[in-house]
């Protein structure tokens, strides 16, 4: 018998942080931000941790090192440990606690589900442990979506920091959840960014309140399929407690909603961007109501704030996630003037449609964050005509819909990416007249000739300087790429911020004009 089913028991026990998780054999995967902070977590509990990456790096050394100095039973780096699960203290694990980039498929994940091993991602583990004796328990407001989380996520931060609470924005955004979980003074509520791969590996979360903000076509490498998708992003509504939030333009979270296993009286409330039915948060002129909140909801609304509360000409999608935000708050009893504040005082964070410079009446704008073609459609449609910075990891998505929507604005398109194949291909089905441009030109020396190392820096510089020489007076230089950055980038945000760096070099020192096409 695998060490699974005697440990299942022990397992369904360990629900606070003052449980007997003391000797609990865990292998912890991945030692980025969430596999450190779990085997960090783990430690601190008493358990026997054994943590297992398969990049051997400077930088995981050095984590490693760390987490040897603070009681790690083993610490495994390189490929040639990413096959089989390996034991903790001669013994078969109890316990696998995962970071979110392994798929279900991984090796070391179809040898635990094999070994009838039970796997948790760091938000499971988290939610496991947040009640904990002498400290205040926080209430978690939990989002996910394809896009918008982190705009909603840190919205929601803001309006519940207006309302004087102790809050902060955790999870996907960045902060790993376990860090927020263990601040010595504690929160009153956490906003939780959720990742469709962390809700795959999560399965007792019962926040007081949760969203599902939009879906379309994204990481289906990862999940097998659309569907398998869809299927972890519902998840996000399992047990919720008070109110389950879902965009009333579009069905499927609706119907996500309807599907949900919920607490006991909890309430489904829609968000649009149009005027609200009972039951829901929406515009009525330029002011963003509450009709879900309120005793009166039958026959009158609540005023939360006005668009100017968002700053110059927020885009739709702004206000959406505006609206998600407030249904969030207002379902934990925060005060309306509170979402007004939340919303005034929001700063809204870089990548995201970032305008970054502009010359010659050529605008560039840094959208580093749209890593799918949804976003990226998005993205799109604020601008009339185009200089297009596209391509990179792909995730296995179509980017047929995306092309035929705004084929008819592109003036050129520059392809970054270590292979863009799916995206070249669909530029030339549905926008053949569009000039595709490659950053980095194709190696032209025979086929054995040998391809240069390019550094992410210098693709960009490269795009910078390619999109200059197409751009004409009125265009916008949009880098939206519609792909995930990790191919040529540490992050989305190095993309980001080597394309701000390209851009800043190319105004500052070079020619004043764009050139002729
Ligand atoms: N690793 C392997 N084998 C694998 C996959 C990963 O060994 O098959 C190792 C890597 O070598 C690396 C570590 O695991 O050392 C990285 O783990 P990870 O990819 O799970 O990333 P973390 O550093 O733990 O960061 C994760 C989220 N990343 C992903 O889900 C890919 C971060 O979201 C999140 O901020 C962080 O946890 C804290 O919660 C980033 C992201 O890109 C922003 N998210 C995706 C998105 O938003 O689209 C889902």
């Amino acid at each position: 018998m695998g060490g699974g089913q005697l440990s299942t028991s022990r397992l369904d026990e360990l629900t606070t942080w003052d449980a007997a998780w003391n000797g609990l054999r865990v292998v912890v995967t991945g030692i980025g931000l969430s596999g450190f902070s779990a085997a960090d977590t783990l430690i601190e509990l008493g358990a026997r941790v054994v943590v297992v990456d398969a990049k051997d790096t400077e930088e995981n050394r050095a984590k490693a090192d760390t987490l040897r100095i603070v009681g790690a039973a083993d610490v495994l780096l390189g490929q040639a440990h990413a096959g089989a699960l390996p034991l903790v203290d001669g013994e078969p694990a109890e316990l696998v606690v995962t970071s979110p980039g392994f798929s279900p498929t991984h090796p070391l994940m179809a040898a635990a589900a094999d070994a009838g091993i039970p796997v948790w991602g760091d938000v499971e583990l988290a939610w496991r442990v947040r009640v904990r004796e002498g400290r205040k328990t926080a209430e978690w407001l939990t989002i996910t979506g394809t896009n918008g989380k982190t705009t909603t996520v840190t919205m929601t931060e803001s309006m519940l920091r207006a309302a004087g609470l102790r809050a902060i924005a955790a999870g996907n955004v960045g902060t790993p959840i376990l860090d927020a979980i263990r601040d010595p003074q504690g929160y009153d509520v956490i906003a939780v960014e959720l990742s469709s791969f962390q809700l795959h590996w999560s399965s007792s979360l019962s926040p007081l309140a949760s969203v599902c903000l939009n879906v379309a076509e994204d990481h289906v490498d990862w999940h097998g399929s659309y569907e398998g998708y869809l299927a972890d992003k519902a998840k996000i509504y399992a047990n919720t407690k008070v109110a389950c939030i879902y965009n009333a333009d579009q069905s499927e979270t609706e119907r996500m909603v309807e599907d949900a296993d919920v607490v006991e009286g909890c309430r489904a409330v829609g968000f649009t961007t149009g005027m609200p039915a009972v039951s829901m948060v929406g515009m009525v002129e330029n002011l963003l109501v509450d009709r879900a909140f309120i005793e009166q909801r039958k026959d009158s609304a609540a005023e939360l704030a006005s668009l100017a509360d968002l700053g110059e000409h927020a885009p739709r999608h702004t206000v959406a996630n505006a609206l998600a935000a407030a249904a969030l708050v207002r379902a934990y009893g925060v005060e309306p003037i509170a979402v007004r504040d939340g919303l005034r005082n929001y700063e809204p964070g870089d990548h995201r449609i970032q305008p970054v410079a502009r010359l010659n009446d050529v605008l560039w704008v840094n959208d580093s964050k749209a890593t799918n073609p949804h976003a990226a459609a998005a993205s799109l449609a604020s601008f009339g005509s185009v200089v297009w910075i596209a391509g990179g990891l792909s995730k296995g998505v179509s980017y047929d819909d995306l092309i035929r929507s705004h084929a008819s604005r592109l003036r050129s398109v520059i392809l970054i990416g270590a292979d863009s194949a799916d995206l070249r291909s669909a530029l030339a089905r549905h926008a053949p007249e569009v000039r595709v441009i490659d950053a980095v030109p194709p190696h032209t020396g025979g086929k054995h000739a040998s391809v240069p190392t390019v550094s992410g820096d210098e693709v960009m510089a490269l795009a910078v300087a390619a999109a200059a020489a197409q751009a004409q007076p009125g265009d916008t230089v949009l880098m939206a790429p519609a792909a995930a950055s990790m191919d040529q980038f540490a992050s989305y945000a190095h993309r980001g911020g080597a394309f701000i760096e390209a851009v800043r070099g190319y105004v500052e020192g070079q020619a004043p004009t764009p050139k002729e096409p």
